[in-house]
């Protein structure tokens, strides 16, 4: 029987103790390895949970392992790989998202990638967290080179048909992704349409570039809120993880009627 491993239960723990949890995104194609760790630790401090390490065009290899390297030798919590493709896996993180791109055209980013894929992360000794990747909207790099046919914004039932179809294939994780730099993330419909779909837990991420944006998609049910492109951009990057750590706690008291 397989068991979630160390990193899933604490996310999960987190959730239930928290309510919804603020995870960073870090492209290491964008970010220096010093950078990385100086976003890693200040996240740390502020309150997110872990740390997410890819982007849709990682091909370096190297790079990517300097970041986590880097990340690893200054933060505790952990480090989640979110792989585009082969080359976003690497043996110096926690964990890794097994996804499948689940509206996919293309098989490859269906099956494929992820039957390549699997012999290095059992060498690797990482933990693999099943997760269902859905593109909505715009979809960004993400839909494009994953060859989405992303699904319409004002469309939210077909989004939770593929939620609920993911956890009754056995994904652990939802993630509706709007794509890294959208111009509109997730509609809050769509998050709230699928939240009442599933039982699992629901990641959102893409285009969410403040404070509102985050309060709201938890309070409509978002477990998980990611956020990338605007940390990169912060002039103030505590100030910004800050702020996001704290819609997520504001939009999950709402929720709960406070
Ligand atoms: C992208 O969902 C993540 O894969 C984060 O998106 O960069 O727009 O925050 P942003």
């Amino acid at each position: 029987m397989v068991q979630a491993g160390k990193v899933e239960k604490y996310l999960v723990e987190k959730i239930r103790d928290e309510g919804a949890i603020h995870i960073p995104l870090i492209d290491p194609e964008k970010t220096s390895p010093e950078n990385a760790a100086d976003i890693g630790l200040t996240a740390e401090e502020a309150g997110s949970a872990a740390i997410m390490v890819g982007g849709s065009t990682v091909a370096a290899i190297p790079k990517l392992n300097n970041v986590i390297k880097r990340i690893k030798e200054r933060v505790s919590i952990p480090i989640i790989l979110f792989p585009n493709n082969l080359t976003g896996i690497s043996p110096y993180a926690d964990a890794i998202w097994f996804m499948s791109l689940l509206n996919s055209l293309n098989p490859y980013y269906i099956i494929g990638a992820q039957v390549l894929g699997a012999s290095a992360v059992k060498e690797y000794g990482l933990e693999p967290i099943p997760m269902a990747y859905i593109i909505v909207g715009d979809g960004g790099a993400a839909g494009f080179i994953g060859q989405a046919q992303p699904i319409p914004y004002d469309k939210p039932e077909v989004a939770a048909l593929y939620a609920l179809a993911a956890q009754y294939l056995g994904m652990r994780f939802v993630y509706l992704e709007a794509g890294s730099g959208a111009v509109k993330p997730v509609p809050v419909k769509t998050v709230s349409l699928v939240r009442n779909m599933i039982d699992i837990p629901l990641i959102v991420g893409g285009g969410l570039r403040n404070a509102k944006d985050v309060e709201d998609r938890v309070c409509a049910g978002a477990d998980i809120v990611v956020t990338g492109t605007v940390i990169e951009e912060a002039l103030d990057v505590k100030e910004s993880i800050s702020l996001f750590v704290n819609a997520v706690r504001r939009g999950f008291q709402k929720r709960r009627g406070g």
